[in-house]
């Protein structure tokens, strides 16, 4: 009778683990991998910063991802960029879909997701979470590093 009440706190502890998959660290999830994000230090004050990762969606099916958050930023929003009459603009991109087998790259110069009202200073070798919200419901984690802002230069040119 002890071992099976002791079995099922095992099972209850087991099921905590997948039902808050955001306590879990990895960043791997039903077969979609998010991995190398980073973003730059940002100065006194600024308010928006530009994060960049990648996605490998490794399953055999279709993923959506539904939304972003961080604690660091009230708002974040994926976007891409259109060049009209040499003006190159941005624009938000929804419901983001990772088709199966395929990977999606956010860089310098493409899409990107943007951090709006930023609550603290970013500094080098720092590291924040990113939550990467699915739309069957599920949380992806994945850690983003702040690089010296001097790297940037190499990345816009
Ligand atoms: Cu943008």
């Amino acid at each position: 009778m002890i071992t099976n009440i002791n079995n099922f706190k095992y099972l209850l502890l087991l099921s905590f683990f997948f039902i808050f998959p955001k306590n879990n660290k990895a960043d791997v999830y039903d077969g979609l991998t998010v991995h190398g994000g980073y973003t730059f230090e940002t100065n006194k004050g600024q308010m928006v910063t530009a994060v960049y990762l990648s996605f490998f969606n490794n399953s055999e099916v279709d993923l959506e991802i539904k939304s972003f958050s961080t604690d660091i930023a009230e708002r974040v929003e994926m976007h891409d960029i259109k060049v009209s009459d040499d003006i190159v603009k941005m624009f938000e991109v929804t419901n983001v879909k990772i088709k199966a087998k395929s990977e999606l790259f956010l860089q310098p110069g493409g899409k990107h997701l943007m951090l709006f009202d930023l609550k603290k200073k970013l500094n080098d070798k720092e590291t924040f979470t990113l939550n990467i919200n699915l739309k069957n419901k599920k949380i992806l984690a994945t850690k983003i590093m702040v690089l010296n802002k001097k790297l940037k230069e190499n990345f816009l040119n």
